[in-house]
C-alpha cells in the first residue's frame, strides 16, 4: 500500500490554505507542484557548482558539465533509450515539437504530406501549419469519434507514400485517451514515415519504453512530471537527428566556423545553441528519481483509482456532462455542468481552495468537435487523495446550488 501522506509530505506548497480552505491542487496537467528534492537540487546549484557548461577548465565548470551529462544519462535510461546522445535538453514540449517541425521546412515539399490528429495540443497543430504554409505540403489529420477515441481505421486511407511524418499525442490532456501509439508507429513506418509522440501527458503518468514503442522523436516537459519550468527532453534516433537542419545556431551546436559557413555539431549538442537551462536540466533527473522511488506503476495505478472513484462520484452528482469517455483513459476529467458557464465554476472552486483548469485547454478543435466554448477539467497527480475527492465533490454541490 502506498502512504500518500509520506508522499504529500514532500511538496511543501500543498501544506497551505487559500481563503481558510486548505490546498487541493486538480490542476496537474498544466503543472505538477515539485518535490523539495527538486527544489534543494535546484538551490545546490546555485550553491555550490554554477558555472558554465562544455566550456571551462575550472573545476566547477567541470562538476556542472558532469551534473548535467549525468542528468541526461538518467533520463536516457529512464526512458530506455540506446545513447545519451539521443536525449537532447529543449525548453519543453512545445520547443522540442519545434525543433522537428522546424528542420522539416528543409525536408518537405509540395505533394508531401503530414498527419496529426483531433485530439492535439495547439503545440501539435501550429508549428505544422508552419511547416507546411512555407513548403507546400498537406496537413491531414485523424478523425475521433464522439468517445474522443481516435478513428484508428481511418488511418489506413491517410497514410501513403506522400506521407513524411505523422504527429500524435499519447495521452489527451483536455480528453484523458490514452491513444494506440504502438500501431500508429507501426503503420506509419509502413509507409515509410517519421513519427513524432508528444508525450507531454504521459511521462509523468506511465511507462515509457522507448525503444519497445520505437518513435522517430518523442518530447515531454519537466514540469508535468514533478520537475522544474524551462526544461523538457526531445528524444529522436541519431541516425536522423544527425541529419537535422539545426533549429537555432550558436555557441556550442558547431564543428567549424567561419566567417563565411559553418559546419554543425552531432546531435545532441547540434540541437542546443547557447546556454542551457543548466540547473533546471539537473533538476530533472531528481524529479525521475522522485518517480523511480515511488515506481511509475504506483502511480499509474493510484491515479487510475482516483479517476475512476472521481468518474463515478460526478455522475451521481447529477447534472454533469463529461467529455472523454474512452476505455483507456488517463487521471482526466473534462467536464460542464449543464447550464453553467466553466469559468463561473472554477471561480467559485477557486474561492473554496480547489484549483482546477477551465477554458479550450489549448485545444479549440475539440472545443469544435463537441460544440462547446469550454469545459472545467481536473487531472490528478500522486499526491492527490480520495478526501480531496469528496471536498471537491461537496464543494460541486455547493457550485450546482449557487448556479442553478
Ligand atoms: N502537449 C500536450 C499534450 C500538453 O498537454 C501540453 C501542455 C503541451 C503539449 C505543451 O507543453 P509545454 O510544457 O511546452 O507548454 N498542456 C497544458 C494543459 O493541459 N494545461 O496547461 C498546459
Amino acid at each position: 500500500m502506498l502512504d500518500i501522506n509520506s508522499i504529500r509530505v514532500q511538496f511543501p506548497i500543498l501544506n497551505q490554505k487559500l481563503y481558510k480552505r486548505d490546498l487541493i491542487y486538480l490542476d496537474n496537467g498544466a503543472t505538477s507542484q515539485t518535490p523539495q528534492v527538486v527544489v534543494d537540487a535546484i538551490a545546490n546549484y546555485y550553491q555550490t557548482i554554477n558555472s558554465n557548461v562544455h566550456r571551462g577548465i575550472h573545476t566547477l565548470s567541470q562538476r556542472a558539465t558532469i551534473a548535467m551529462e549525468d542528468a541526461r544519462v538518467k533520463i536516457q535510461k529512464h526512458l530506455n533509450v540506446r545513447s545519451e546522445k539521443e536525449i537532447i535538453f529543449t525548453k519543453g514540449t512545445t520547443d522540442g515539437i519545434n525543433i522537428i517541425a522546424h528542420a522539416m521546412r528543409f525536408i518537405l515539399k509540395k505533394g508531401d504530406e503530414v498527419i496529426i490528429s483531433a485530439l492535439e495540443h495547439h503545440s501539435n497543430i501550429i508549428p505544422w501549419q508552419m511547416a507546411c504554409e512555407i513548403t507546400g505540403a498537406t496537413l491531414k489529420h485523424i478523425p475521433m469519434n464522439n468517445k474522443g477515441e481516435l478513428i484508428l481505421e481511418s488511418l489506413d486511407s491517410i497514410l501513403s507514400t506522400n506521407t513524411k511524418i505523422v504527429a500524435v499525442n499519447h495521452v489527451s490532456n483536455t480528453l484523458g485517451t490514452i491513444n494506440p501509439i504502438k500501431e500508429i508507429i507501426d503503420k506509419a513506418h509502413e509507409y515509410g514515415a517519421w513519427v513524432l509522440i508528444d508525450g507531454a501527458q504521459s511521462v509523468p503518468h506511465m511507462k515509457i519504453d522507448i525503444q519497445e514503442l520505437n518513435p522517430d522523436f518523442f518530447v515531454f516537459s519537466g514540469h508535468k512530471a514533478y520537475g522544474p519550468t524551462g526544461v523538457g527532453i526531445l528524444y529522436g534516433k541519431e541516425n536522423i537527428l544527425n541529419t537535422l537542419h539545426p533549429y537555432q545556431g550558436g555557441g556550442e551546436m558547431i564543428k567549424e566556423v567561419s566567417l563565411e559557413k559553418s559546419s554543425y555539431a552531432e546531435t545532441p549538442f547540434r540541437f542546443e545553441a547557447g546556454t542551457p537551462n543548466i540547473e533546471a536540466n539537473i533538476a530533472l533527473a531528481y524529479a525521475i528519481d522522485f518517480i523511480n522511488d515511488i515506481g511509475i506503476d504506483n502511480i499509474s495505478k493510484h491515479e487510475n483509482d482516483l479517476l475512476d472513484y472521481a468518474t463515478e462520484q460526478l455522475i451521481k452528482l447529477g447534472d454533469i456532462e463529461i467529455y472523454g469517455n474512452s476505455e483507456n483513459k488517463a487521471g482526466v476529467i473534462s467536464f460542464n455542468l449543464k447550464g453553467a458557464h466553466n469559468s463561473d465554476v472554477g471561480s467559485i472552486l477557486d474561492k473554496l481552495g480547489i484549483a482546477v483548469r477551465t477554458g479550450q485547454h489549448c485545444t479549440q478543435p475539440i472545443m469544435s468537435f463537441f460544440g462547446i466554448k469550454g469545459t472545467v477539467r481536473i487531472t490528478f497527480a500522486i499526491y492527490n487523495t480520495f478526501e480531496e475527492i469528496d471536498i471537491f465533490i461537496n464543494a460541486m454541490k455547493r457550485v450546482k446550488t449557487m448556479l442553478k
